[in-house]
């Protein structure tokens, strides 16, 4: 693993929020193009208002621990050795800051093109406990993640979201803002992995 510099860039402290550049190194690159060819990427439709409507990506949920979503259990697929590998690095980036932090689960989202998006949403579910910290990483095209106040007390507001980058989305996070990766014009694949800790 290439050496980086374990300091974040705080965007936000109340709650917290913190980017890593370069989490992986030389790495990424190689993880990006292994994950995107060996992972059997799904596209599960969600039942709204008595209609299926399949979901505008496609995803993995991957670890420990079903996970229920809109309504639907997941069965987890298990840990793909660059998924641990990735997992290994986020733990120790995050250690590396001060932040002890512990993960069971990822959901992992591939976003071919700027059509494919997630809408606004919190991770809240309560099998993701009281107070959830989430860490995502990004592998791929950069797109921004937009954030806005549940309570509208600011601006929204988009964090950029490079190749090989960690956003770390702290305590309380989930409570304050919803996030989304909206819709944009632009091309090339993204792939995320959105680590947590689910509670059996
Ligand atoms: O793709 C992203 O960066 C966001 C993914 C996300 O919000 C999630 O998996 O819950
Ligand atoms: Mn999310």
């Amino acid at each position: 693993m290439t050496s980086t510099t374990p300091d974040g860039e705080r965007l936000l402290t109340s709650p917290c929020l913190i980017r890593f550049p370069r989490l992986l190194g030389d790495e990424a690159d190689g993880a990006l193009a292994r994950l995107d060819r060996e992972l059997d990427w799904q596209r599960p439709s969600l039942r709204l208002f008595g209609r299926d409507h399949p979901i505008p990506r496609r995803q993995v949920w991957m670890g420990d621990a079903a996970y229920r979503y809109s309504g639907r259990d997941f069965a987890p697929t298990p840990w793909h050795p660059v998924v641990r590998t990735i997992h290994e690095a986020v733990v120790a980036r995050l250690a590396a800051a001060g932040v002890a932090a512990r993960f069971n689960s990822v959901l992992l989202n591939r976003y071919d093109g700027g059509t494919d998006r997630m809408g606004w949403h919190c991770d809240d579910e309560p099998e993701l406990g009281e107070a959830p910290l989430i860490a995502a990483v990004s592998l791929g095209t950069e797109r921004p993640l937009r954030f806005r106040w549940k309570d509208r007390r600011a601006p929204a507001f988009n964090v950029a979201l490079p190749h090989d980058s960690l956003l770390l989305m702290g305590a309380g996070t989930q409570d304050a803002l919803e996030h989304a990766l909206l819709p944009r014009r632009l091309e090339g694949l993204r792939l995320s992995l959105t680590f947590r800790w689910v509670h059996p």
